[in-house]
């Protein structure tokens, strides 16, 4: 409602100026020229600059209302580099938006057009252009220097000893992979793919595969300090795991295996204090629009001692265990993969 309020107002502004210019239009032919136009020249200058001190206040007021909702502080070592190069592109950026639009406004306010004066002409000046062309593009390759570098610390090879974690977007969840004690991901195969004890269509004659621990809630544990490298796939379209507050994201595309590492910093428990919220989650968010569900396709990212995930892993049950041990179900075969899918499309109705 306050939305509609504020665009009313700003077009009823916008009449009223088309109104005064109007009128002065009309008084100018009924008064004389000269005298009607030096008023209006002066009342657009003052406008111009109310209009930029507004900006300005505009700018402010923004960073007051927005700065609590921003992101708290990184934590991830890459995180910390990458909120410098922000930190340092807005302060560039910033001073010479400030400085080249004062300047813009206090030119047209101060030589606003009067019978004193004419205008001067002043067509071409080697040595300025050369100035403001070599300055700027100095600035932007330093800038995109410091990008490429962080780029490519991003998506370098991780270190040896990285733990590996296999995330998949599926609509609309998060399916996160541990590669078990033997610390080797086994194969996959997308037609073994099925929803009721298959969800990442893991080869059961891959002998790797029989202690990896699948968390289909989305739930991503880490260990804090310690280099994880991400393997990230998807079931269906693109989605694309964005980790906020390890400064992170990485496009999840069905039949590649895209990767990102990085090292955690400040446990779970640790956020909760930093940010006085004792709720406080990391969160996987999908940053990649993937259908009607996307807006609630959330991981979590749990971030503990080594001992709290030494103690979490012990409790966790093999995905092969806990789905192909049991009597009824045994190892799939190949040719019955069509079925089982037709069922398992039943037991999300279901649900
Ligand atoms: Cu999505």
């Amino acid at each position: 409602m306050s939305g509609l309020i504020s665009i009313l107002l700003t077009g009823l502004v916008f009449v009223i100026i088309y109104q005064i210019a109007k009128a002065s239009e009309y008084a100018t032919i009924l008064r004389g020229e000269e005298k009607i136009n030096a008023r209006v020249n002066r009342t657009m200058a003052i406008l111009l600059v109310a209009f930029f001190l507004l900006g300005l206040y505009g700018i402010w007021v923004c960073h007051e209302a927005l700065i609590d909702k921003m992101l708290p502080v990184s934590a991830s070592e890459h995180g910390v580099e990458y909120d410098r190069m922000f930190l340092v592109t807005l302060a560039v950026t910033g001073i010479v938006f400030l400085i080249t639009q004062t300047i813009l406004f206090w030119f047209a306010y101060r030589y606003q057009s009067t019978e004193k004066r004419t205008s001067f002409f002043y067509a071409h000046n080697n040595k300025l252009e050369l100035v403001w062309t070599t300055i700027p593009a100095i600035a932007m390759a330093v800038l995109v220097a410091i990008g490429l570098r962080n780029w490519m610390n991003m998506t370098s090879a991780a270190p040896k000893e990285a733990m590996v974690v296999e995330v998949v977007g599926k609509q609309f969840n998060w399916i996160v992979r541990y590669p078990g004690k033997d610390g080797v991901m086994g194969k996959r195969d997308f037609r073994k793919i099925n929803d009721a004890n298959n969800v990442l269509g893991l080869d059961w004659n891959d002998k790797d595969n029989m202690d990896d621990v699948v968390a289909q809630n989305g739930e991503l544990h880490l260990v804090v300090n310690k280099p994880v490298s991400i393997l990230i796939g998807s079931r269906d379209v693109i989605h694309d795991v964005g980790l906020p507050h390890f400064r992170m994201k990485m496009d999840a595309v069905p039949g590649i295996v895209t990767t990102i590492w990085f090292t955690p910093t400040i446990t779970t428990t640790k956020m909760k204090e930093i940010t006085g919220n004792k709720d406080f989650v990391y969160e996987i968010s999908c940053d990649q629009m993937c259908g009607k569900g996307h807006y609630s396709m959330r991981g979590t990212v749990i971030v503990e001692t080594q001992a709290e995930y030494d103690a979490w892993m012990a409790k966790q049950q093999s995905y092969y265990a806990s789905n192909n041990a049991a009597p009824a179900a045994a190892p799939a075969a190949e040719g019955t993969a069509p079925e089982q899918k037709t069922d398992s499309v039943k037991a999300i109705t279901m649900k």
